[in-house]
């Protein structure tokens, strides 16, 4: 059997065993060395492998173009030694219910790991040669803060990079010292492209990068605001974590070892502002649609599938479920998700030509691939980065005219019942997220009293803003759902939620 974690197996994948592949993987399309790279990737995760890297491969496949991409870590070594060593190769498994595809991408040229030798990220960020600097380094990684809709100088990488910008730690300071280099070498416009699940993600970027630069150099500014764009884009892929089931799993099927596949669905979908300062690969090839306005995509695709996806993360994790296939083929699950999709959330959505009710229905079929093992803990993660635009702004809105929130206060108070307590099991739960910390205080200082936990999340500004937390149309009916939950469990809240829903009770 072939051990997918050798990593001195010389039998590994390469640009020399592309050859010797089962016939049915599918291959680059193009001569890989012909190609130069012309964008730079912060964030070369399992996403990113999955998504805007395969649209560059169909991109090259179809019209060529100097496009491959150098990638960045900017935190995780995991990935860049093994690709390296694979010459950027690597292997996505798309899976439906009853299909499997193989593909061996070829758009990476190679990765950088930023902490090892940050110049080197800058010096490529500054290259005439880069036309386009990506980013998926998740809703942290833009050190923003969305209640001041500003850059977090609270932040400690922003306070690092402000110390010493030329050897910078965080996204933004990594493109901040790459413009100020770009604009001394004059190598001319670049367009920076945001690939994360935010809302007008393209206008947070620019937010943070113009609020360092402004602070490091304000001449810096006016060249960003002359020679750089910062197109928006919905990206969409349900892209779990790799496992080492799942390497195995590639391992047998290639016959030789793949240290970075990534296993994914066979959906994927992205729309992008076309707003490029120096061209961009013919990604519609892949299927990328250009717009001139992304909003209506992004807001529909952030409330209804990641706000979902939240809903089932933490109701599901509390209720002993780890992965959302399984979760969403219990009844009552799938009942709750479908009714906050189509009473509370729909009606927050602005009017298009899009069929909002076949987007539905084809994302309570992808929630339910049993192929795809995604974990519930993974996207419970960082709750306190997602939930403002996934559940809370339409809780603004729907409050605003005066509309219940049933079912989004119970996704907001599974939130909180997960972030400091334990699951129905009584098993406490660990937490990963950047306000950790302040969660575990509220557990300890609160123990088991639902009202003063709630209240103490709510004063976590960045996360609730100034609004929300003095409406009592907010947290009356989060509280009491929270205070459900630690009395009765999952299962019992939702039957009153429900109930709730069809006006059968209060
Ligand atoms: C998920 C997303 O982990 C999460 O928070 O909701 O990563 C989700 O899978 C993607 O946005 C799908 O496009």
């Amino acid at each position: 059997m072939i051990d997918p974690t050798d990593s001195r197996s010389s039998n590994r994948l390469q640009a020399a065993s592309l050859e010797s592949l089962p016939a049915s993987v599918v291959r680059p399309r193009y001569r890989r060395q012909e190609h130069k790279p012309g964008i730079v990737h912060l964030g070369t995760g399992a996403f990113h492998r999955a998504h805007q890297a395969v649209y560059t491969d169909t991109a090259l496949g179809a019209e060529g173009g100097d496009w491959r991409i150098i990638g960045a870590s900017l935190r995780s070594r995991s990935t860049c030694d093994p690709l390296n060593r694979q010459g950027g190769l690597y292997t996505v498994v798309s899976r439906d219910v009853e299909s499997e595809e193989f593909r061996v991408i070829g758009a990476l040229d190679r990765v950088l790991f930023a902490p090892d030798d940050p110049a080197a990220l800058i010096d490529v960020i500054a290259s005439a040669d880069t036309r386009i600097v990506s980013l998926t380094v998740t809703e942290k990684g833009y050190c923003y803060n969305p209640a001041s809709s500003s850059l977090d100088t609270a932040n400690e990488l922003i306070k690092s990079d402000l110390l010493r910008p030329d050897s910078p730690r965080s996204a933004p300071g990594f493109i901040v010292a790459g413009l100020q280099s770009r604009r001394r070498s004059d190598a001319g416009p670049v367009t920076v492209l945001s690939c994360d699940n935010l809302p007008d993600n393209g206008v947070i970027t620019r937010t943070v990068v113009l609020e360092l630069a402004d602070r490091i150099d304000p001449e810096l500014t006016g060249w960003i605001e002359r020679n750089v764009s910062f197109p928006c884009s919905m990206v969409d892929r349900i892209t779990p974590a790799t496992t080492d089931a799942g390497r195995q799993y590639v391992a047998d099927q290639l016959g030789c070892v793949d240290e970075c596949p990534v296993l994914t669905e066979s959906f994927s979908q992205w729309v992008i502002e076309d707003r490029f300062a120096a061209g961009r690969p013919a990604w519609e090839a892949g299927g990328a649609l250009f717009v001139t306005d992304v909003a209506p995509f992004e807001k529909m695709k952030l409330r209804l599938l990641n706000g979902s996806h939240s809903a089932i993360a933490y109701l599901g994790y509390l209720a002993g479920f780890e992965y959302v296939h399984d979760v969403i083929a219990n009844p009552p699950f799938r009942d709750l998700i479908r009714v906050m999709m189509d009473t509370e959330v729909t009606p927050t959505l602005e009017a298009t030509d899009f069929d909002v009710d076949a987007y539905k229905d084809e994302l309570i079929r992808r929630f339910a691939n049993p192929n795809l093992n995604h974990q519930t803990r993974q996207i419970a993660m960082d709750g306190s980065q997602k939930l403002p635009q996934r559940l809370l702004e339409p809780i603004s809105e729907r409050l605003s005219e005066g509309k219940p929130i049933h079912c989004l206060a119970l996704a907001v108070a599974a939130w909180m019942r997960y972030v400091t307590g334990q699951d129905d099991a009584g098993t406490t739960i660990d937490v990963d997220d950047p306000l950790a910390k302040d969660f575990a205080r509220i557990r300890r200082d609160h123990a088991e009293d639902p009202a003063a936990i709630a209240e103490a999340l709510m004063a976590i500004r960045p996360v609730f803003g100034e609004k929300l937390p003095t409406n009592p149309a907010f947290w009356n009916p989060v509280t009491e759902s929270l205070t459900q939950l630690m009395q009765t469990g999952v299962m019992a809240t939702f039957e009153s939620t429900l109930k709730r829903v069809n006006g059968r009770l209060d």
